[in-house]
């Protein structure tokens, strides 16, 4: 095997503290090393060239994800939760229960959520100028989505509270088995069974996503169990991403004043700012795939079975892609990068997440002159996920509010 070229063989674990703390330097060792290098730590391949990046996340035939999207290999190793019948599934499986999610999260219904995310929005800009000493993961990064996406998803009050707990779970099981993971992990049935019970009709409202969810089921598109598979996927993908990558825009926006001044200047790139931070800081590191079919990439054979991690990040600030990569412009034209993913696994709630980041930055910013960062942000380290545990912010109101 792989006679024709050598392996560049590193020995980084993209999992410890030490790698997570400053991931991004080591990115770029990853792809100076080749377009794909093996991680001898884990016994298992890597990706971090954008070109190369994108060819596996639109390959899913060759690149599955019905083995799980985590190092765990679920052709041999039980998963501790069942798998998700989207994210964790190939076609034709897949295709199905997409098409439901992404008519559930369609143009015409996040257009009814406008209004809500606006009102909140405008509350906890107003908040936060009241207030002035904030931190910003706390008080608007965890602060938003936690009340307006389970509202839009139409969850109870009494319940939700779980769902930090049940993300912090989730995404840290992609990884190893690390201190992390055991630690993520050790309420695990009592988490997974408190957020099964949110994913049955009887505990949701009759007019948000989950309530569309269980239409679905009624004109025959799924079962009740997978309808509730499904909402469990809304639950676990919806929450803890847009949580971080409002975090690390926030963060952008303090270490870069003057791209801030450009958002606030014009709001309408409020949105292209959002998904600039999402380019910059990836909140999702990585996944994985499994190698299906015997393939190479870049003259190296990899063998069937093997497990290939997809380094997004290391993708979304590739210098043969991008010009000034670590420099956050608000106005670069961000379509290529691969935050939200490529392909058939595209993240279905992009259009959602980037609604709550436009909407929130823009409330910001007819409030908010500036964000001072008065000591160093600390990061919240998970397995998958780039976010902050603390963003300790004086916040300098505009002269005016508007
Ligand atoms: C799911 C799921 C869980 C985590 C992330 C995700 C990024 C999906 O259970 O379907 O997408």
């Amino acid at each position: 095997m792989n006679a024709s070229r050598s392996v560049p063989v590193l020995d980084l674990d993209p999992f410890s503290d030490d790698f997570l703390a400053e991931p991004f330097s080591r990115h770029a060792l990853i792809r100076e090393a080749g377009p794909v290098v093996w991680l001898e730590r884990y016994g298992v391949w890597a990706v971090g060239r954008h070109s190369d990046v994108f060819a596996v996340l639109m390959d899913w035939e060759s690149f599955i994800s019905s083995a799980g999207v985590g190092i765990t290999d679920f052709r041999v190793q039980t998963p501790p939760r069942p798998p998700s019948i989207i994210l964790e599934a190939d076609p034709p499986l897949q295709t199905r229960t997409h098409k439901i999610l992404a008519r559930v999260l369609s143009p015409a219904a996040l257009r009814s959520m406008r209004v809500a995310f606006e009102t909140e929005a405008e509350q906890l800009a107003a908040r936060i100028v009241e207030r002035g000493t904030i931190d910003g993961a706390e008080d608007i990064a965890r602060a938003f989505p936690l009340q307006v996406f389970p509202d839009a998803v139409g969850l109870p009050d009494e319940g939700r509270e779980i769902l930090p707990a049940y993300g912090n779970m989730v995404f840290n099981f992609f990884g190893p088995h690390n201190e992390r993971f055991e630690h993520a992990m050790a309420n695990a049935p009592a988490v997974s069974k408190a957020v099964m019970a949110l994913c049955e009709r009887s505990a949701v409202t009759p007019d948000g996503l989950a309530a569309g969810v269980f239409a679905a089921h009624d004109a025959g598109e799924c079962s009740y169990a997978e309808a509730g598979m499904l909402v469990r996927s809304l639950l676990s993908a919806g929450l803890d991403t847009t949580v971080n990558s409002i975090a690390c825009a926030l963060v952008c926006f303090a270490r870069f004043p003057e791209q801030w001044n450009r958002v606030r200047a014009d709001p309408s790139i409020a949105r292209n700012a959002f998904d600039e931070a999402v380019r910059l800081e990836s909140p999702v590191q990585t996944f994985f795939r499994t190698v299906a079919k015997p393939v190479t990439i870049g003259g190296i054979e990899l063998e069937d079975g093997a497990k290939l991690l997809m380094f997004l990040a290391s993708a979304n600030r590739d210098p043969r892609k991008w010009s000034d990569p670590d420099t956050f412009d608000v106005t670069r034209k961000t379509g290529a990068h691969v935050g939200f993913g490529a392909g058939i696994h595209r993240c279905v709630g992009e259009m959602l997440s980037k609604l709550e980041g436009e909407i929130l930055i823009g409330a910001l910013a007819r409030r908010v002159a500036r964000f001072e960062l008065t000591a160093e942000p600390t990061l919240n380290y998970n397995n998958t996920l780039r976010g902050y545990a603390q963003i300790p912010l004086t916040i300098h109101a505009n002269g005016k509010p508007t």
